[in-house]
Parts: C-alpha cells; structure tokens; sequence
C-alpha cells in the first residue's frame, strides 16, 4: 500500500462502506432530529490537514509550535459562533455536545453536588444526569417531567422541586421535548436557589442563532450545544459562557476533560457558522419549523397523537400508545426505516417500555429541509408515515412507500 494512494486502491473496503454510506444517505429520508448533511465545504474543511495538528492550549497560548494556521481557525470559529449566538466567552474545542456539558460540570460542580434536570423519558440527555452516564454517577441529580396531561413542562412544578432539592445546577433543554424551552423561567428558579443554570441548545442551535428560538445566552450562566444538529456546522461541541467562569470552564476542557482539540472539526465549525450566518442559513431555518409545523398538522389529520400536541421546533414525537396501541416504537422504526424513512424510537412521557422498544417515534425535519423539502413534500411524507403505521406488515404498503421515498430523493438530491 502506498501513501499517496486514493482511498479505493488503499483502502477499498473503507472505500465501499464510505460509497454505500453516501448512496444510503441519497437514497433514504434521513428524519432522525439531531442528523442534517453538513454541507461540501464543511467536509472538505473537516477532511483536511488539519487532523494532523496537535494544539493543546488555546489561540496563541498552545503547548505545540507551528500553531499560527490553527491559531487563526480556531479564532474564525470563534468570532463566527459569537455573531450567531453572542456570549462573552467561547469555548469551540469540546468533541461533542456531551463533552461541552461534562466540561460545565467539571468546572462548576464537586462530585456530589446536586443537579436539577429534565428527565431522559421526558425529553432530557443521558448526560443531563442520568444513571449510566457519568454525571448521573459523579452528582447527585433529581429530575423534572412534563406534565402528563399537556406535554408540556410545569414550571410550578420545577419550583416546587427544586425548593425541595436544593440544586446546585439547573440543567434546561432537551433532545426530545417539542416545545420552547422557557430559558427565563428556569433561570429566575435557578437564582430562587442559589443555583447556576446550564442551558443545553443542542438540538437547536440553528434555531437560537436564527431567532426562531428564544437565546438563553446573557441569561443562563452556561449555554452549550453540538454544532452538527440544525447549525449544520461540523461535528462537535461547544460551550459559551459568562466572562467569570471563562478561566475555570476552559481548564475544565483542556487540560481537565480532553487532550488535543480536533483541529479539523474546529475547521468544519469554522466553516459552518460562516454559512449560518447567511440569508439562505436563516430561510432554511424558517423551513426546517415550517416543515416539522405542517408534519405534526398532517400527522393529527390523520388521528396520530403526538407528545404536547404539536411541536415549536425541528421534530414531532409520535405518541403510539392512543393510535396504535399494539405498535411499539421498535416496530414502527422498523417498518419505516425499511422503506427509507430513517427515523428513531423513542420514550414518550409516561413511558411503560423499555429504551429498547418504546411507545414512541421521533421524527425531526433538519436533514429533508437541506434536500430541499417544502409542505407538499411533508405531506408525502405524512401519508406515508401514517400507511405504514396502520399496516405495518402489508407488503403492497411497503412497495408504494418505497416508490415514494425513491422519487422524493431522485427529485432532491443531497449532494449535487
Ligand atoms: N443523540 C442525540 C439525539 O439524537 O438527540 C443527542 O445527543
């Protein structure tokens, strides 16, 4: 094998997974919520020399030389998160949204401090405390939940518990809760108690940056995301925080949680915030909620339940339980997943099944709003969803899903 080999003749079993993985992505409806295709100049940026370089450190403080490139695009992903979001200081090196949140605790928190968050089943993240993941394991967590009836939070009841709890850390946001998260009024209940406030934007950070979603920076004391979800940037993380905890946060980050930054993610962060912060960035936005608004409209058309009735977002969270009692998340995953609709199960408040089968399906609208899909699509797309979910098993149901989602990607490919 030689080193300047192209990758089908040095690698070629890379090289076909890689081929399938495109034409998979081609050819199917990615409607997973916290998927989207990163545009061509974002992978180019994230394929590049820049995984080589090591720059453990920060923008001209780094513990390697020749670091004057990375020193500038770690500057530009900087300058260009600022624009989208504001924030006194920014941190863009986490690997992923996981890692900005474990930094936040590590800089905030001593093992056994308490944090006050939404539960996974409700809505939250596994790194919001929950008992397998580490901050679930470190800290002492209590949880909130929507309320059962409306599928919304109850903010009285968060008081309500966390006057009882007494928290340290309020975490607010979600992975799977439809609504707006009401960031003010989780902040006014974090000062009742003497708590800081963690506002998780991950899955709506194109959102926020774009103003189709309230901003919890200059509110919360901490704001983190992942850059790969509705922003559309590279992959990873990022934090952003008030001035006073700068120090403490980016010791947490590097050298306390991770090594060396991944250079050419930074890259691709880099790149993907200088797209977002176009006019065609802030009208996908508007699309990817119009399109999820019309998908949840033609969803109920047709009898579907789904948590809090609708969504303010990028999703709509299918509740089965009441339309299709004997279906569960896992089943219709299946079914949809194997005529191109790439979607995930998913609890729904309330959940009496396992992580594993669910009574729920999460549908998001980032990734067909990037291939171009308006409401005549998400209608499709809805007629589609709802066949497959009343006959699950009829192959002739199948055969004409599978002949939509085919045309539908024909007609708008991803990647020219
Ligand atoms: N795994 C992501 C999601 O699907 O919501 C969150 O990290």
């Amino acid at each position: 094998m030689m080193f300047q080999d192209e990758l089908s003749t040095a690698d070629p079993a890379v090289s076909q997974a890689l081929a399938d993985e495109r034409r998979r992505q081609e050819t199917t409806l990615s409607m997973i919520a916290s998927e989207n295709h990163a545009s061509p100049a974002v992978m180019e940026a994230q394929g590049s020399v820049l995984t080589n370089k090591y720059a453990e450190g920060y923008p001209g403080s780094r513990y390697y030389g020749g670091c004057e490139h990375v020193d500038e695009v770690e500057r530009l992903a900087i300058e260009r998160a600022r624009e989208l979001w504001g924030g006194d200081h920014i941190n863009v090196q986490p690997h992923s949204g996981t890692q900005a949140n474990m930094a936040v605790y590590f800089s905030a928190l001593e093992p056994g401090d308490r944090i006050l968050s939404l539960s996974l089943s409700h809505g939250g993240h596994l790194s919001h405390g929950h008992h397998v993941n580490v901050s679930g394991q470190l800290y002492e967590v209590e949880q909130y939940e929507v309320d059962p009836e409306t599928g919304r939070i109850d903010y009285d009841a968060v008081r309500e518990r966390a006057e009882a709890f007494d928290p340290d850390l309020v975490v607010s946001g979600s992975s799977a809760y439809p609504r707006e998260f009401d960031f003010d009024h989780i902040d006014g209940i974090a000062r009742s108690v003497d708590a800081l406030h963690l506002a998780d934007i991950a899955h709506v950070t194109g959102l926020v940056a774009t103003g189709l979603h309230d901003n919890p920076v200059g509110t919360a004391d901490f704001v983190t995301g992942s850059t790969h979800k509705t922003i559309r940037a590279g992959r990873g993380g990022i934090v952003i925080c008030e001035e006073t905890h700068a120090d403490d946060l980016d010791s947490a980050v590097f050298p306390g949680s991770q090594g060396g930054p991944l250079m050419h993610n930074i890259a691709g962060k880099a790149v993907g915030f200088g797209q977002a912060r176009s006019e065609d960035f802030a009208a996908y936005a508007e699309r990817v909620v119009e399109n999820a608004s019309v998908l949840a409209s033609e969803l109920r058309e047709r009898d579907v339940s789904l948590v809090s009735g609708g969504t303010d977002k990028h999703f709509v969270l299918v509740d089965l339980r009441e339309s299709h009692p004997e279906l569960t998340g896992a089943d219709a995953e299946t079914a949809l997943n194997d005529v191109g609709i790439v979607v995930n199960k998913n609890t729904v408040p309330g959940e009496t099944r396992s992580p594993f089968v669910t009574s729920g399906v999460r549908i998001g609208t980032p990734a067909v709003t990037t291939r171009g899909f308006g409401p005549a699509e998400m209608t499709e797309v809805a007629e589609t969803v709802v066949a497959l979910l009343d006959a699950p098993d009829d192959p002739s149901v199948a055969a004409d899903a599978r002949a939509t989602v085919e045309r539908l990607c024909s007609e708008h490919p991803v990647y020219e």
